[in-house]
């Protein structure tokens, strides 16, 4: 089976506009069909409600940064940037669930796929305040990095600043998978917001 996931929400808690766990509902409603808990702090009641609206909604859900969380309370996988914990180390501990990584050029793009990632993030496509970028990715570098993704075989999330405006130009160059905040998080309407992402892809 391929990878499942085309619109991957990174839920914060904090970021969302409106009340998170109706926020995440909404969303699910609207076609994210892949969740990353990425909360700012640590939050273990937040997380437990998280991953059953998410099963119950039958959504996967990844844990970001945290592998160890990930693995005792059994979510689908974990995600890692290049500065957490080495991919390698994730791989193992994660045995069977799914390992995801950020990554921001194709050689990276390569050690994800020789360190056994089901999926790449890449990114940042687009300035986001949500992580501090100033700068996006060139159409040249998105598009080498989806070369790259091609040739591991891993599929690739696209991240960084992506609106419903912005996402029709990264359909043109092939991108077919995204992973978002504020454009689901912070709408007035996040049911609606992912739908508009979701049609697209
Ligand atoms: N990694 C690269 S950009 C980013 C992360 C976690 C933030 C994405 O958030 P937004 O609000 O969709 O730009
Ligand atoms: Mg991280």
């Amino acid at each position: 089976m391929s990878f499942p996931g085309r619109l991957y929400l990174l839920f914060t808690p904090s970021l969302c506009r409106q009340d998170p766990w109706a926020t995440l509902s909404g969303a699910i409603s609207g076609g994210v069909d892949l969740v990353q808990w990425r909360s700012k702090a640590a939050d273990p009641s937040g997380y437990l409600r998280c991953r059953d609206l998410c099963r119950r909604r039958g959504v996967p859900l990844l844990v970001n940064d945290d592998v160890m969380l990930a693995v005792r309370s059994q979510a689908h996988g974990a995600h890692v940037g290049q500065d957490d914990l080495p991919a390698e180390a994730a791989r193992k501990l994660l045995d069977e669930q799914w390992l995801g990584i950020s990554t921001h050029n194709p050689q990276q793009i390569a050690a994800a796929a020789a360190n056994g990632a089901d999926y790449v993030g890449f990114g940042p496509c687009f300035p986001t305040a949500t992580k501090g970028y100033e700068h996006g990715k060139s159409s040249d570098e998105i598009e080498a990095a989806i070369a790259a993704a091609h040739r591991h075989g891993l599929p690739l999330f696209a991240i960084g600043g992506i609106t419903a405006e912005r996402l029709p130009g990264l359909r043109v160059i092939g991108v077919d998978r995204i992973a978002v905040s504020s454009a689901i998080l912070a709408a007035d309407d996040p049911r609606a917001a992912a739908q508009a992402l979701r049609r697209m892809l």
